[in-house]
């Protein structure tokens, strides 16, 4: 059975700004209120995406969501035409507008959880949107996120579920936390889902801690993964004090690799004795890539974002990590590189890219893409409307070209011409896409 992993990046929305949302997240944090170029955003990512074609790689995209959202400012009583509601938003509760304008959504590695079809007991692909609900501009969007996979994967080859119910510390962030290690992408995985705090106890921390172990056992269930091929492991709180707010910012998994930062997990031995146990009855022994923080403090791996790269094995089975130039510009990381790259180790290669508009928010390479393992027939059966060529890079180009403004604040997301331009913007991008009807606005 030949399997492609294909990477879904997420499109970067016409809003996309620095409202400052994000506890915890330390870029987020420190660039509140900073002018942003949601075009230059949007060019970059698309760069990543074209970079990724180039390398051979099958690349998807999922859309932006409609920003700033209506149908919230109307649950907080707000009346009237779209637009009065989003002017009155503006001068009344511009805190409240600026959350419900998140271009957020374009992070897909917490778009949704995903189980590879080879590993759930009903042979079907399964897909759970992260509910989210840590932050409260993230947690409106995971109904619109189920509606885009149910359109991107229709039919019975896939299971689109709804997300965890949130409430209270019930919180799901999606592949994020979320990791596979095996033999190849068609062979069955071992699924590491990493957590931080338990749903029903308290926790003390400087910062919160949004994955719940609950929620991660609940989308293991329902994708009918077997306990055998399961390890949780849990984020050292050390960690997430010092910023790492989704494992992906300290460790990423590929193939047989974990590469990992040595205060990323509590207890790593015993999870490293685990992952081996349960690798070997599926035939391939770990590889376990540590930094050790001498070499590389938490801050350093926080600020240059090494880990939140895409790990990539290459047609000829060699691994490369795609990285953003953060990690070339700080000492220790670029040190780091080289040496993993001249070692001996499973690193043939690094290409650091500029995604400094993204990385501002806290979004690093491996942040804007959704990893779905899809079988031939599953490719097929995917709605190519999200599927990446030369030609549809080129159009989606253009089209951002035409609709994005080359500068943001937060004061500017009142303005109500500028809900009507976002939503021109994505009428023409799902007529690109041959998906009309994909938004609340365009179905009436
Ligand atoms: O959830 N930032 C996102 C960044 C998500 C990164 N994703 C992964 N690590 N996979 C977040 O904190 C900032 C928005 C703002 O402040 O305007 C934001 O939502």
């Amino acid at each position: 059975m030949s399997v492609t992993e294909v990477n879904f990046d997420g499109l970067v929305g016409p809003t996309h700004n620095y409202g400052g949302l994000s506890v915890g997240n330390v870029a987020s944090m420190s660039s509140q209120e900073t002018p942003s170029n949601p075009r230059e955003a949007a060019l970059q990512g698309l760069a990543k995406m074209r970079r990724m074609l180039k390398m051979g790689f099958t690349q998807g995209f999922l859309p932006p969501h409609d920003r700033p959202h209506v149908e919230t400012l109307r649950g907080f009583g707000f009346t009237g035409p779209d637009k009065e509601v989003v002017e009155a938003a503006g001068k009344k509760a511009p805190l409240l507008l600026r959350n419900v304008s998140s271009a957020s959504s374009m992070w897909t590695a917490n778009a949704a959880t995903v189980t590879p079809s080879r590993d759930a007991s009903d042979g079907k692909l399964h897909l759970t949107p992260a509910n989210l609900k840590a932050m409260f501009h993230r947690s409106i969007e995971h109904e619109q996120t189920q509606r885009m996979l149910e359109t991107a994967f229709p039919g019975d080859r896939f299971v689109v579920h709804g997300a965890v119910q949130g409430g209270g510390e019930m919180g799901d962030e999606g592949a994020a936390n979320h990791g596979r290690l095996c033999a190849s992408h068609d062979a069955q995985g071992l699924h590491l889902y990493t957590y931080g705090r338990h749903a029903f106890e308290k926790r003390e921390g400087k910062y919160p801690a949004r994955q719940a172990l609950e929620a991660s056992e609940g989308i293991a269930r329902s994708h009918q993964v077997a306990d055998q091929h399961i390890v949780y492991m849990k984020q050292a709180d050390e960690a997430i004090d010092a910023g790492a707010f989704h494992n992906d910012v300290v460790a990423v998994a590929d193939g047989p690799v974990l590469l990992y930062h040595q205060k990323a997990y509590e207890d790593t031995p015993a999870l490293l004795d685990a992952i081996k146990r349960k690798a070997e009855p599926l035939g391939f022994e770990p590889q376990f890539i540590e930094v050790a923080a001498r070499d590389v403090s938490l801050r350093d791996a926080i600020v240059s974002y090494l880990f939140n790269s895409q790990l990539l094995t290459r047609a000829d089975g060699s691994m490369m990590l795609l990285l953003p130039v953060e990690a070339e510009e700080n000492e220790a990381t670029r040190r780091w590189c080289e040496e993993a790259v001249a070692g001996n180790g499973p690193i043939a290669e690094t290409l650091f890219m500029d995604l400094r508009q993204s990385m501002r928010n806290g979004g690093g390479p491996a942040c804007l893409r959704l990893r779905v393992a899809l079988t031939a027939e599953e490719l097929a059966a995917t709605n190519q409307g999200f599927l990446l060529d030369e030609a549809r890079s080129d159009q989606l180009e253009a089209w951002v070209k035409d609709h994005y403004r080359d500068r943001l604040t937060p004061d500017d997301l009142g303005d109500p011409a500028f809900l009507e331009e976002n939503r021109r913007a994505l009428d023409a991008l799902t007529q690109i896409m041959g998906c009309s009807g994909l938004y609340a606005f365009q179905r009436g």
